[in-house]
């Protein structure tokens, strides 16, 4: 057999996390398959993909795509959107001027289309209310940068994961959400020897792989850095030299920083496990502090930004190789937008709204005729301004807010109450999109053409490489024409995205002279064809200068006033609510292996979807027996702000008063809606970045009266538009069609009957369909299937508790009849979670070869069943099978 034929068609950079990493797409066999790899040549992975990253290709095709703007749900042109959008702004301000406007964007949006948003909004419109969805994500780093360093820089490299002889994880799954950069460490400490701290209350695939795992209490990481600080001093450790020359500040941080007791009764921590985790800091010089979402999300996450940062300032430890302090960015494109302003408290290119100068600068390089003058409302105020009638016209572009903010239940009356509610993006079918007047279809990662930055400051391509589908365009085109219409032709004359980019170079380096960290005045000059082959590089990139790689800070340097960094005192403080007897557990969201987000994407994989198919919510073994909870169970979520119902995943991974729901699962995937129908929305007074990582909550079982199990050929109907009272329900893509579970709640009062359920399921009238059925109802059960055309399009099983995951690998045989399935005769082996998504390798065939003997290392698992042969993702996973079972022998 000879080597397929495979060409590069084209070059680009993964869309899911801020890692970042470089994408090739190949065609296999003169162009018959797209396929993705990853990019030996980028820097950021060097060929590495995870799993979500090698799935790309399979998600090419999403049903339910937005291909033409809609009003309501009637179709009509572009130009007769975008008419009646502006005719809509120029009435909102002219009836009550710009600030009844606002803007909400993304982190996954490219740099071009976030400039053109940020522009318009704060530029031309005169409203600072542009706010986006980083501020649920990086807002509080961003003011502890800006408080500690004058400006919002991350100082280090990611080759300073490899360099350092300890890596402290603080808040970060680094494992399931930044899996290639993982890799990159765990690959560098089997050549040094790196030490890896973990801090986190529950175990993780991240925690699988530390030397030490410090199961700390939620919110009690500045605490934990407080005492560091101390504990440096105390040991006669302070980089006196680094302190006097480049820093303020140290004597009053000093002064607040709490004493060994004092840490050990906040976070809950023994002294001896704080001494040892202090005693490592203080005696390895080479220490990156790697922290994201368990420090950001808390309604004192810039504090204990500040916390993180103060130990290494204190020690000299930033900006040398090996060392620092280091924020990993969640989305694609999170620093891109911290680039160009996309925070409402930002002006642009890393200017502040507080400095006349800044304003002016701003003014004057945009000729903008009504540049905002003040901070604008930041997005949990912000929805409250929409409740309150505040804001008349607003637009959401690459972001799903009733499925991310906290609060759901507000952010929906919010978008309800607003008269004129716009959604730029790629699908249809998302909790948001319900509630948008006008949906305009958005070009997707394959379709757009531009720029992304990472974690570690580097600009790498997107590059389109098929056409947008339908009518779908990119957004910065959509924002350019408002732009124009409104009269600024010139402002917004881009043709494409080189355009953007080179203005943006151009106002990081107007006026700047070293003032401003964020410099890309290189790349003003890129001619078209130097942006299409722009290759992969960090800024800052200066004037006459190659573009490299640098850090800052080693010698100073910062960007205040006096070009000292400040540490800033960090007190310990609590989290804005605590625990009760009403709401006795705290609950913890965070991410999934094989998930992005509200799974607009990942979603419709029917490989990623089998890591962890089903909506769930962990708890400790102990937690689950005081409630009567088992494993599988329907449970109810409940806090002072809404509820939400879930499976129980029973875990001894979670420590006992602390549950862990995934954010992913919302009203477009099951029933109930959004994780965030539970969060409060209090927020970090300084970033009002919210804490979406602890809500005191109760959980209860709820006793289902029967349940149902759908096996569909084509995808439901958008089951947002569904939400049927009296259920609980949750979908996912199979290999060769969906699933669809079905709970009948303690509330529902009638008998399983299939026929209209399997209606709506299937998006028609019930007469519209004869299903073939099966009814028992003396034993309350009903089977029924759909036979179109003589292809089995449905099967529905209803009854007291149908076991039927056997009969889900049925669906992969185009050819399968009904009576089969009718009958319930599926394949044997039960289902099993599947671990290696690359190859499809389940739990059970995993742990069989294990206990069977015949695999004792990752390797042999690899070499029996590929898992951990592609990616390399589930690695931990696999190891965690491993010591498993070594524990249960020694047991
Ligand atoms: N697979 C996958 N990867 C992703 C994403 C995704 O959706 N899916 N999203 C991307 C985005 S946008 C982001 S922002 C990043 C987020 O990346 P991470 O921050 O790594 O992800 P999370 O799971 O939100 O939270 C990390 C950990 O914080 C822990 N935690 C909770 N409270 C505390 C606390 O008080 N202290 C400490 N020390 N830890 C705590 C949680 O238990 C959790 O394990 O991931 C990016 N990568
Ligand atoms: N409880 C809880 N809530 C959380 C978090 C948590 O840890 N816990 N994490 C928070 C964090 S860190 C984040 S980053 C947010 C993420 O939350 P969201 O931003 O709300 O989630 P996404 O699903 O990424 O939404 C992106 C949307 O953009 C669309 N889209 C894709 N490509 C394009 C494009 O090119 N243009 C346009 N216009 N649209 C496009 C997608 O179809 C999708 O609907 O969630 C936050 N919410
Ligand atoms: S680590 Fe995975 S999700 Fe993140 S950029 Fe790389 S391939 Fe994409
Ligand atoms: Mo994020």
């Amino acid at each position: 057999m000879g080597e397929p034929h495979t060409a590069v068609l084209q070059r680009t950079t993964c869309p899911y996390c801020g890692v970042g990493c470089g994408v090739e797409i190949v065609s296999n066999d003169g162009g018959a398959t797209l396929a993705v790899r990853g990019d030996a040549a980028h820097p950021a992975n060097k060929g590495r993909l995870c799993s979500k990253g090698s799935a790309l290709a399979d998600s090419l095709t999403l049903p339910h795509r937005l291909t033409q703007p809609l009003k309501g749900d009637q179709p009509l042109s572009w130009d007769a959107a975008l008419e009646e959008i502006t005719a809509r702004l120029k009435a909102v301000l002219a009836d009550h001027g710009p600030e009844a406007v606002a803007f909400y964007g993304s982190g996954q949006l490219l740099t071009e289309d976030y400039y053109v948003l940020n522009k318009l909004g704060k530029g031309f419109i005169g409203t600072a209310n542009v706010d986006t969805n980083s501020r649920l994500c990086m807002a509080s780093t961003v003011a502890g940068h800006k408080q500690s360093f004058g400006a919002d820089t991350v100082p280090g490299l990611y080759e300073d994961w490899e360099q350092a002889d300890l890596v402290i994880l603080v808040g970060s799954n680094t494992a399931w959400c930044h899996p290639v950069l993982f890799q990159r460490l765990l690959a560098a400490r089997q050549s040094r020897g790196t030490k890896i701290v973990v801090l986190d209350p529950r175990q993780t695939s991240t925690t699988a792989e530390a030397d030490l795992h410090l199961p700390l209490r939620s919110g009690s990481d500045i605490a934990l850095f407080g005492g560091l600080l101390r504990a440096i001093a105390d040991a006669g450790a302070l980089n006196d030299a680094y302190l006097t020359a480049h820093t303020n500040g140290a004597d009053t941080a000093l002064a607040v920083a709490p004493d060994l007791p004092a840490v050990a009764a906040a976070t809950g921590l023994s002294p001896v496990q704080i001494a040892a985790f202090y005693r490592l800091f203080i005696e390895t010089p080479k220490v990156v502090t790697v922290f994201s979402q368990g420090v950001n999300q808390s309604s004192h996450g810039s504090t204990t930004v500040s916390a993180i940062l103060n130990v290494h300032l204190a020690t000299g430890r930033i900006g040398t190789p090996g060392c620092g302090p280091f924020s990993v960015t969640g989305q694609p494109n999170a620093m891109g937008g911290r680039e160009v302003g996309g925070l409402a408290n930002q002006l642009a290119a890393h200017m502040d709204f507080a400095s006349a100068d800044d304003r002016d600068r701003v003014r004057r390089f945009w000729g903008a005729p009504r540049l905002a003058e003040a901070p604008g409302l930041k997005a949990v105020d912000l929805f409250q301004a929409l409740v309150d009638g505040k804001i008349k016209f607003l637009w959401i572009l690459a972001t799903n807010p009733l499925a991310s903010l906290p609060d759901a239940n507000l952010a929906r009356e919010a978008l309800a109450q607003c008269p004129t509610v716009i959604l730029s993006d790629a699908i249809c079918d998302t909790e948001t999109a319900r509630y948008a007047h006008f949906l305009l279809p958005a070009a997707t990662w394959g379709e757009k053409d531009g720029t992304v930055t990472n974690s570690e400051r580097r600009i790498s391509r997107q590059r389109a490489f098929r056409a947008p589908l339908g009518d779908a365009k990119p957004d910065w085109w959509a924002l350019a024409q408002i732009g124009r219409r409104l009269g600024y032709a010139d402002a917004f004359a881009y043709d494409r995205s080189a355009d953007i980019f080179r203005e943006h170079a151009a106002l990081s380096g107007f006026e700047n002279q070293g003032r401003r960290d964020f410099d890309l005045s290189g790349a003003i000059g890129l001619s078209d064809t130097d942006y299409d082959a722009l290759a992969p590089f960090c800024w800052p990139w200066k004037a006459g200068e190659a573009p490299g790689a640098s850090r800052f800070f080693a010698e100073g340097g910062f960007f205040t006033p006096d070009r000292r960094a400040r540490l800033v005192p960090t007190p310990m403080t609590a989290t804005a609510s605590s625990t009760s007897l009403a709401f006795p557990l705290v609950l913890n969201t965070g991410r999934v292996r094989d998930q992005w987000h509200t799974m607009g994407r990942t979603g419709f994989d029917p490989r990623l979807m089998a890591h962890l198919p089903r909506p769930t919510v962990a708890l400790n073994p102990r937690d689950a027996a005081t409630l009567g909870i088992a494993e599988g169970d329907l449970v109810q979520v409940t806090s002072a702000t809404g509820a939400m119902l879930r499976l129980a995943e029973v875990t001894d991974k979670q420590p006992s008063g602390e549950v862990f729901a995934s954010m992913h699962w919302n009203g477009a995937w099951c029933g109930g809606g959004a994780v965030g129908r539970v969060i409060a929305p209090h927020v970090d007074p300084l970033s009002g970045q919210p804490e979406l990582k602890y809500t005191p909550v109760a959980v209860s079982r709820l006793d289902p009266l029967w349940r149902g199990y759908a096996l569909l050929r084509d995808a439901p109907e958008p089951m947002a538009q569904w939400d049927l009272p009296g259920f609980f329900w949750c979908k996912r893509p199979l290999n060769g069609g969906w699933a669809v579970e079905l709970w009948a709640l303690p509330t529902l009062d009638i008998i399983p009957d299939g026929a209209p359920i399997l209606a709506t399921l299937l998006g028609g009238p019930p007469e519209a369909f004869t299903p073939l059925t099966v009814a028992d109802p003396a034993r309350g059960r009903w089977r029924g299937a759909y036979v179109r055309e003589g292809r089995l399009d449905a099967v529905l099983i209803l009854g007291p508790g149908p076991e039927i995951d056997h009969l889900l690998p049925l669906f992969a045989d185009p050819e399968i009849d009904a009576q089969t399935v009718l009958a319930g005769r599926g394949t044997v082996a039960a289902a099993s979670p599947v671990v290696c998504s690359c190859f499809q390798v389940s739990a059970a065939r995993i742990q069989a070869v294990i206990a069977s003997g015949e695999a004792t290392s990752v390797e042999a698992i690899g070499a029996l069943l590929k898992a951990g042969t592609n990616c390399g993702s589930c690695i931990p996973e696999l190891k965690g099978f491993l010591r498993h079972a070594e524990t249960s022998l020694v047991a």
